[in-house]
């Protein structure tokens, strides 16, 4: 674990109003945040929405209906394992559902840790892969354009879409670039050989392994090829899975990421402990890592993070360079948005494997 300069809490559900009628705000969180060329920071944080009202002997799952708008079914007690705070699971079927939906809303901050105003544009869930949400945004700018990795969860899955920007205030949609199930899609602030690079993470169904963190590679950023396997989980604190976390920076040694690693027992309810650690890619080829960390350099330690929807989660989802320090943006708890500070130094150090 590293020394952290600050911790801040910038975004909490009780800072923003509900969307849709009947529903309450349960999370805002896993943010994508990227420094502007006026020094501020925009970020495009993931809201979740959840129904206030109950009915005895049922679940609630909300739904974006393309024609019909936002529908809420209600699904028997008795049929759904509700052990997970997050997810519905038919016990006959198998199939999942959400206890919420997501979509995403843009903020600016001046300074990088405080939000400036709670206003900016909404991004909703419109196309028949988005009906359960939009969640996750993580952001790379490559030339005047911030391409933005979004995952789309539906009926058909979890996948992940892009979406790209140049002010903030209008999107683009390109489509699913990872099929169902992939997620966790960040992508490279430069090319490499001529190519666009992303890491992604697949959730094999077939469980020979636990999901691991995938590397490829793409002329135009819509087909992905030449896929290897990047990093897998390992023992202790990165037993369960990992996945990309913060979209890589290029320093000197290599580019840099932060990714997140959870430790559960494989038939242990809930969620389990989310931790974040560093990976160094090499510069000429990412695809060989150089290095990472031995442990993790963040975990779950301040109470915005302890305590909320999912306790001990801390995700990180963005990370920018200021000076000699680096700032982390991150999911806290499946419920805030956090923003803490390494010594730059401290994190290259840490990367002793
Ligand atoms: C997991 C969690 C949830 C998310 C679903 C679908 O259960 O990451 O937050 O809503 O996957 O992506």
């Amino acid at each position: 674990m590293l020394d952290r300069l600050f911790s801040n809490c910038m975004l909490r559900p009780a800072d923003l109003k509900p969307r849709y009628p009947g529903m309450k705000i349960i999370g805002t969180f896993n943010p994508g945040a990227i420094q502007l060329s006026d020094g501020s920071v925009a970020l495009l944080v993931r809201v979740c929405e959840a129904p206030i009202e109950k009915r005895k002997g049922f679940h609630c799952s909300p739904r974006m209906d393309p024609q019909q708008g936002l529908v809420i079914d209600w699904l028997p007690e008795e049929e759904h394992d509700s052990s997970d705070p997050r997810v519905l699971r038919h016990r006959a079927r198998g199939e999942h559902r959400l206890r919420f939906i997501s979509y995403l809303r843009v903020f600016f901050s001046r300074d990088g840790k405080t939000i400036d105003n709670h206003n900016g544009p909404v991004i909703e869930p419109t196309s028949e892969y988005e009906t359960y949400g939009l969640e996750d945004p993580r952001i790379t700018r490559l030339g005047d354009t911030f391409h933005i990795t979004v995952v789309t969860v539906s009926k058909h899955g979890v996948a992940t879409s892009l979406m790209s920007t140049t002010d903030f205030r209008d999107f683009r949609g390109h489509g699913i670039i990872f099929a169902p199930d992939n997620k966790d899609v960040v992508i490279f602030p430069e090319k490499v050989a001529g190519r666009y690079i992303a890491l992604h993470r697949p959730v094999p169904a077939m469980r020979f392994v636990p999901p691991e963190m995938w590397i490829a590679r793409s002329d135009d950023l819509l087909h992905w090829g030449e896929h290897r396997q990047l990093l897998g989980s390992g023992s202790g604190w990165q037993n369960n899975r990992v996945g990309g976390g913060t979209p890589p920076i290029a320093t000197e040694a290599g580019f840099l990421a932060l990714y997140h690693a959870a430790h559960k027992a494989h038939d242990q309810p809930g969620v389990g402990i989310y931790c974040g650690g560093a990976l160094l890619l090499a510069g000429d080829d990412p695809s060989r890592v150089a290095a990472c960390t031995e442990g993790p350099i963040m975990r779950p330690q301040t109470n915005f993070e302890t305590q909320g929807f999912a306790p001990n989660v801390v995700f990180p989802t963005a990370m920018i360079e200021r000076d000699d320090e680096l700032w982390v943006y991150y999911g806290a708890a499946d419920e805030n948005v956090g923003v803490t500070a390494f010594k730059r130094a401290d994190v290259l150090a840490a990367l002793d494997r």
